[in-house]
């Protein structure tokens, strides 16, 4: 295929989430633009998710370093972060996570494959189903898995009905800032939950995630919820794709610095990006 097409295709893909979270969004979008580097290709990639400053931190590093270098992070950055995650997990663990998150799901896994025997509760992630896709990715890897509906998170957390309580929860993040974090729509009704349900909440993320700047929250195509909305019904429907979790609801933060509290994090983050 033709460099152009290849490009056009992964943009698409980008802007319509069949390449979703964080990571893989900048690390595909890294690919397109080795295919052709130049300027414009830097403002179109940075325009297609307006709430990724990891898509913007990697195509700015390729001013400076090389390609090489920069797509090495990706892996290098994970690995430590999953031995974070294992040491955090133990075993009987009921493990709480929302939406679909690599640098989550592949610290899970590796969890697993060391030999930790933990439970995984899900969201189902309304209206992109991302929930699935974590669901999918864990059963695989024979880790026990149980999603609920988006509404059901406090249920699920409590350990009402049938339940186990959560007794970790582990999300992603698109945007690690000053005063918190912004991850999917739901996380900041989590942070909540967590607190008055005295759950430990930990952001797993890389930490290249981080903006000194404000970050813009994405808002999404009313179709992706309702696809056949009458056009005459005058109803509005409101669709942000993400959510700010100030920083007092996390507990901890594991990045390839370490689990750390937020502020610490904060004070190595500033003088390394
Ligand atoms: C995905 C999402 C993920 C973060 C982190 O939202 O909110 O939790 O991006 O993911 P969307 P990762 O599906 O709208 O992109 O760990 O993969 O970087």
């Amino acid at each position: 295929m033709k460099k152009r097409k290849v490009f056009n295709q992964i943009s698409k893909d980008i802007k319509t989430i069949k390449i979703q979270g964080a990571r893989n969004i900048a690390k595909k979008a890294l690919y397109a633009y080795s295919l052709i580097p130049t300027e414009d290709s830097i403002k179109k990639l940075i325009s297609l998710r307006p709430t990724e400053p990891m898509l913007v931190n990697v195509l700015r590093k390729t001013k400076t370093e090389s390609l090489d270098k920069i797509f090495l992070h990706f892996d290098s950055a994970q690995e430590e972060i999953n031995k974070f995650v294992y040491n955090l997990i133990d075993n009987g663990d009921i493990i709480y996570t929302h939406c679909h998150s690599t640098n989550v799901s592949n610290a899970l896994i590796y969890t697993k494959n060391k030999g930790k025997h933990f439970e995984v509760y899900n969201t189902e992630t309304r209206p992109l189903f991302q929930g699935r896709k974590t669901a999918r990715e864990l059963k695989e890897a024979e880790i026990k898995v149980t999603m609920f509906v988006d509404s059901a998170m406090d249920l699920a957390l409590a350990g009402k009905g049938n339940n186990k309580k959560v007794n970790k929860i582990l999300i992603g993040a698109d945007a690690l800032l000053k005063k918190g974090i912004i991850n999917k729509v739901g996380s900041g009704m989590l942070g909540k939950l967590a607190k008055i349900n005295k759950i430990p909440l930990y952001v797993v993320a890389d930490s290249w995630k981080y903006s000194s700047k404000e970050v813009k929250i994405e808002e999404r195509d009313f179709h992706e919820v309702w696809k056949s909305l009458p056009k005459d019904s005058q109803i509005k429907i409101r669709n942000p794709a993400f959510e700010f979790l100030k920083k007092k609801y996390i507990l901890e933060i594991i990045t390839e610095f370490g689990t750390l509290s937020y502020r610490k994090f904060l004070r190595i983050v500033k003088k390394e990006i």
